[in-house]
């Protein structure tokens, strides 16, 4: 954790509620506001906002103070840049410093406020090779531009107070979405559907604390009875807030990341086959020789918007062959972390005691059973286990691919509602600071419960230290270490 010196605070604290001019905390703002004023930002950075490889345009973007003086001198059209309005563009040519002309293209102006990063930008088209792009960036540098580190044109939006950081994560979200269903809560969140809810529980917990604060005016006897039970109510209500938003986490999780599904079962029983037909492509060796795949493999998909990573697995059996074992020993340790088991079962023998054994070990809400061979099942097979409502398949041809899918959405269905709509979902950060926060709402309820002179003190530290928890969140407290965190995820020139 950084120590208080470190901890920035964007100048709209200021604003905030009659808690924050309490005198303890007036002390640590000035020091923070001193920070802050060495955080302005006074240099230009530059980076190639379009992917590498060629494209018909790509794009260079410049933001920061110096940005006309850079635009003039590089680039030459029917005006200056640095004369032309904001939201207007002019073709023109892009100049070395002997005259020369790199590239010729479009200069884009944006002037401060209104650009991405709220600071004066241009931005410049030009066409879309790797050497001419990078020619018009080194010019820029030339030109007295810094090279943007990974995501430090979002960084400045947030520290120009054009977003906050939950809506700033929206942004690497957004381009990292593997399926439409993660797109769109990212849209929600970079719209601020889920700033608003921290927004919403930060200032109802700012309101109570300073109740709170103010009950330590009084002498015991002058407070009304109420006072108390009242209070006890509004964090029962933030409580109930935080209980929501933490909610989201699962869904969060697997929007982001995937669901891990892992395929599983005895050798033969046609996992690979499953793992195949599940991708629509021969990914996977299939053979009628027991053992055939050994190691983990692992593919993306998505289903009903939900992206899934698939792994197949080696088949279980006791086994003498070394790397056979350690196969087997990858599959049960990836089946341990899995969202979703699929476990297969060959009913063309009779049932297996051993299925039986593995599938005693696996969850039933997060495990899909699949009868596999029913083109040749065996007259003596019979599944017995009530726990599970398998699925029958016979996958040599694909019957029943959709089934399983259908099946995997059901289970999947306990982290992620496919049917309602798509709402911002909380992060893995969001969710260790909602924590922070929880645990000291719980200590708080308790204080003030308790009632009483003494219990107002402990309970408003309490709250203060699930304030500095939830400021973290959406960035109205903020420190460099955090900062680097979240933008190191982003691209360069983003
Ligand atoms: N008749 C029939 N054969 C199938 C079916 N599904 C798979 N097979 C065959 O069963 C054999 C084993 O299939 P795989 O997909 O390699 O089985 P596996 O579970 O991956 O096997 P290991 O990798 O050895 O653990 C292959 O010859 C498949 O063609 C089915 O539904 N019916
Ligand atoms: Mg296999």
């Amino acid at each position: 954790m950084p120590n208080d010196s470190e901890l920035i605070r964007r100048p709209d604290f200021l604003q905030m509620g009659p808690f924050f001019k309490k005198p303890h905390f007036l002390r640590l703002h000035v020091r923070l506001l001193l920070e802050n004023q060495r955080m302005n930002i006074t240099d230009t950075i530059a980076a190639i906002a379009t992917p590498p490889g060629e494209g018909g345009v790509g794009i260079v973007r410049i933001s920061g103070s110096g940005v006309w003086r850079i635009a003039d001198e590089i680039f030459q059209g029917p005006e200056k840049p640095s004369a032309a309005k904001g939201g207007t563009f002019f073709f023109g040519k892009i100049v070395a410093a002997d005259g020369t002309v790199i590239d010729e293209g479009l200069c884009l102006i944006f002037r401060s406020p209104r650009s991405y990063t709220g600071e004066d930008t241009i931005e410049i088209q030009g066409h879309g090779g790797s050497i001419v792009l990078k020619k018009i960036l080194r010019r820029c540098l030339e030109a007295g531009a810094r090279m943007a580190e990974p995501g430090e044109f979002t960084k400045r939006a947030f520290l120009k107070g054009k977003m906050d950081l939950v809506q700033a994560e929206a942004v690497a979200d957004l381009i990292h979405a593997q399926s439409d269903r993660a797109a769109n809560a990212a849209l929600e969140q970079l719209e601020g559907g889920l700033s608003k809810k921290f927004n919403r529980l930060y200032d109802g917990l700012v309101e109570t604390a300073a109740d709170i604060e103010t009950t330590l005016d009084f002498i015991e006897d002058e407070l009304p009875d109420d006072v108390f039970p009242n209070l006890g109510k509004k964090l029962d209500e933030s409580f109930q807030t935080l209980e929501e938003l933490l909610a989201t986490w699962d869904e969060g999780r697997l929007l982001r990341e995937g669901a891990r599904v892992v395929i599983m079962g005895r050798p033969n029983a046609g996992k690979s086959t499953l793992f195949n037909a599940l991708l629509g492509q021969d990914r996977a060796i299939v053979t009628d020789i027991p053992g055939t795949t050994r190691d983990i493999i692992e593919e993306s998909l998505v289903l009903d918007g939900v992206p899934l990573r698939v792994l197949d697995t080696a088949g279980l059996r006791e086994t003498d062959c070394l790397i056979e074992q350690e196969g087997i020993r990858r599959a049960r340790a990836h089946s341990a972390s899995a969202d979703i088991a699929v476990y297969l079962i060959d009913c063309s023998q009779p049932f297996s005691h051993d299925d039986g054994e593995h599938l005693a070990k696996l969850n039933s809400k997060r495990t899909v059973v699949v009868l596999n061979k029913v083109d040749i099942r065996h007259s003596g097979f019979k599944f017995e286990i009530s726990d599970f409502q398998p699925v029958e398949t016979s996958l040599v041809d694909a019957g029943g691919v959709d089934a399983v899918k259908a099946s995997i959405a059901v289970k999947l269905e306990a982290g992620v509602n496919l049917t309602a709509p798509v709402h911002a979902v909380i992060s893995e950060r969001h969710r260790n600071l909602l924590e922070t926060a929880r645990a000291e709402l719980i200590l708080a309820r308790e204080r003030i419960a308790n009632g009483g002179e003494e219990a107002a003190a402990p309970a408003a530290d309490h709250l203060r230290t699930a304030l500095e928890a939830l400021g973290e969140v959406t960035g109205r407290v903020y420190h460099n270490e955090l900062l680097n965190n979240i933008f190191s995820r982003f691209c360069i020139g983003k």
